[in-house]
């Protein structure tokens, strides 16, 4: 008896042996996430905070000389922003610590310009202590900003400055504990105060910080960070071109070590990078990331948010969202509003995996070892997965879910650690005895969540229809989420007529002139209305279906643009400026800087301020970053009336408002002086006066 047992066991050892030998996990394929790119990728969701010198001069970037003087916020605490973050559903907070004004929120051994000059404490204070001992409060992991930009200290664009720029990033690495990320902005105007001198400084990105023993030194003080950097060597992470919340559908997490990156390959990443670099989707819960009290009706509304949400972490990303700090040192109660309901949002739209307790069959199973079945990924274990065999690329499974079900969202998760393998997917849904294709992806990564219009199944079919190697799924998700409808978009031409649009699928509108709310009683639109001058819409998005509306829709427009006429051109595609439309653009190339545009408005008004939309195509030419403002009753005598810069407009084109002290003028000129690009064109998309 004794001798049949131990026979049988070894038999049975030796089966089990024999089978995994058989059948052993597929090769990686390609490059392959670090460990701390692991962690990172993770986490998901995080956030900025922006707080410095511009909170208090309502400026996007400082010059550099402004006083230290004006930091005091008087009610400053971490523990809110921590809170709110947390209760957010965010896993870290990355804080300016010091962005390119120079300013440090710590007190800083190697600058006088820092909180250690400032009213706050009595100079006693450390933000960023104040920041890392909150964060560690509330469970969340703490990231840096540190811009290498530095538009305030005397030695910026000479060799110094790295060592002093080294010295500060010594300081924050050595002395607030674990940092899980740290920033480097690559924005760089030129000009600025560097310590008295008011001049342009020019550096070459690629050469002047010395990246390669910078990061060397900040891998040996922080082993578990990850770098994210947008110029110059490459770090761990990168930018996905944009500041608007979102990455391309095909979101490769791969980039090439060296070379050039392209808008292109920030935004969709390289197919055949020989790098891990994965994206990271980083943008404002308003418009701009410092604080503006003019943006406080400018708050992201939930279905912006959510869609933010299916634009980042849905296509691969992480998402990483700005709370710009109050002159009080607080977050409005605004963004806390909007930050929560998107976090509930969230939570109610992935509550209950459909495909949880469901059944799982695949077209080919690895080796045909449970180990690779296809309940595997639908088990919500992240480290287990259902894969294929070497020779498979093209493979099916079907998700059975017993009964009718509604759903309208769609998740798959690739066990990355093997490397990001799938081209190319869609998925069907059995419905009435048919499979009827409901949605199509590209790459998967990490995760991807599909959207489309609610459909009743009992079955899902999820095909990979290209793939670089045998499929590796980890994670399935079906799920049935609210409908969230984005506020509507206003516009009026030329001629006067408004038309009221949106991105969603599916609503109707309703509007109100008069400027009271917008309800499913009010006006139902049928097509654009003719409405010329000063005039108010509002606006919702209505689904009959659910019966939900969006947000209010509000557009103010201001005189009636029918009469105007560019003195300063004869070319006919540029009154494509004032045509209401935002995707369309003029680009003045024929003439030399400062490049002018002359209108004549058709009659006298009291002008108080100017509107100007840059090119919203990516990285396009003729963006201007300074500028004047003139007005004139005659077109001859002007009388400047507004100059400055439009910070940020780069990587954040959106739409420059300048208000001035009233002037009685029928022309105006918007004179270029210089543009993101530094060459001789001035692209306008819309260009529009504010009348008293
Ligand atoms: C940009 C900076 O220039 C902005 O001011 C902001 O800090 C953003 C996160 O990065 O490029």
């Amino acid at each position: 008896m004794r001798k049949t047992i131990f026979y049988t066991v070894i038999a049975l050892l030796s089966f089990v042996n024999f089978s995994c030998k058989q059948v052993k996990s597929p090769d990686p394929i390609g490059p392959v996430p670090t460990e701390n790119q692991m962690r990172w990728q993770e986490m998901e969701y995080y956030s900025f905070v922006h707080f410095s010198l511009n909170t208090y001069t309502d400026q996007s970037w400082g010059y550099g000389n402004e006083d230290v003087k004006l930091f005091n916020p008087e009610k400053a605490d971490c523990r809110q922003w921590a809170r709110i973050c947390k209760e957010a559903g965010m896993k870290g907070i990355i804080i300016t610590a010091k962005h390119h004004c120079g300013f440090c929120l710590w007190p800083s051994e190697y600058t006088e310009y820092s909180v250690k000059n400032s009213p706050w404490k009595d100079g006693k204070g450390d933000m960023v202590r104040e920041m890392a001992d909150a964060c560690k409060e509330y469970g969340l992991k703490l990231g840096i900003y540190l811009s290498p930009w530095d538009r305030n200290h005397p030695d910026y664009g000479k060799p110094e400055y790295i060592t002093y720029f080294r010295n500060q990033l010594t300081e924050l690495l050595t002395n607030y504990g674990e940092i899980f990320e740290v920033w480097f902005d690559g924005a760089n105007g030129g000009d600025g105060y560097y310590g008295g001198a008011n001049e342009t400084r020019k550096i070459d990105r690629t050469t002047y910080y010395d990246w390669k023993n910078t990061y060397d030194m900040i891998r040996k003080l922080q082993p578990n960070i990850v770098i994210w950097n947008d110029g110059g060597e490459r770090g761990d992470l990168r930018w996905v071109g944009t500041e608007e919340g979102y990455v391309g559908e095909t979101n490769w997490s791969l980039l090439n070590a060296t070379g050039d990156v392209p808008w292109g390959m920030l935004h969709y990443g390289v197919e055949n990078g020989n790098a891990w670099v994965p994206a990271e989707v980083n943008t404002s819960i308003r418009p701009e990331w410092f604080y503006h009290p003019s943006e406080d009706d400018k708050v992201k509304s939930v279905p912006k948010l959510m869609e933010t949400y299916y634009n980042s972490i849905g296509h691969n990303g992480s998402l990483l969202l700005n709370f710009p700090i109050m002159p009080n040192g607080l977050i409005h109660p605004a963004d806390e509003k909007a930050a929560l309901e998107m976090a509930k949002a969230v939570k109610e739209s992935f509550a209950v995996n459909l495909a949880e307790k469901a059944k799982a069959e695949a077209s080919n199973v690895r080796g045909n070892a449970g180990k690779f079945k296809a309940s595997k990924a639908i088990d919500s274990n992240k480290e287990t997965y259902w894969a294929t065999d070497d020779s498979v690329t093209t493979a099916s499974l079907i998700v059975d879910l017993g009964k009718p079900t509604l759903f309208n969202r769609f998740m798959a998760q690739e066990y990355i650690r093997l490397g990001q393998r799938v081209k190319e997917f869609n998925v069907e849904a059995f419905v009435e005895g048919n499979w009827k294709e409901i949605a199509k992806g590209t790459t998967i990564g990490y995760k991807r969540i599909l959207r489309f219009p609610a459909v009743e199944a009992s079955k899902v079919r999820f095909n990979i229809t290209a793939s670089k190697s045998c499929p590796v799924i980890s994670n399935i998700g079906i799920y049935s989420a609210p409908v969230f409808l984005n506020a509507p978009s206003i516009t009026r031409n030329q001629s006067g007529d408004v038309s009221i649009s949106t991105n969603d699928i599916g609503p109707v509108f309703y509007y109100t002139l008069d400027g009271s709310e917008p309800t499913s009683k009010s006006t139902l639109y049928s097509g654009p209305f003719h409405s010329d001058g000063k005039l108010e819409v509002k606006a919702i998005a209505f689904d009959p279906a659910s019966a939900k509306s969006s947000p209010v829709g509000i557009e103010k427009f201001d005189i009636s643009k029918r009469a105007w006429k560019i003195e300063s051109s004869a070319n006919k595609d540029a009154s494509s400026i004032f045509d209401g439309n935002t995707s369309t653009t003029w680009h003045q190339r024929d003439k030399k800087m400062p490049i002018d545009l002359v209108i004549d408005l058709g009659e006298k008004f009291n002008v108080c301020g100017f509107k100007y939309l840059p090119d919203q195509a990516r990285w396009s030419s003729g963006v201007i970053t300074n500028y004047q403002f003139y007005l004139s009753e005659n077109n001859k005598d002007w009388k400047l009336v507004s100059e400055g810069e439009f910070s940020n407009i780069k990587n954040n084109p959106l739409l420059q408002v300048k208000d001035f002290v009233p002037v009685m003028a029928r022309y105006f000129k918007l004179r270029t002086l210089k543009t993101t690009w530094g060459d001789d064109v001035a692209g306008y998309a819309e260009v529009d006066v504010i009348t008293r």
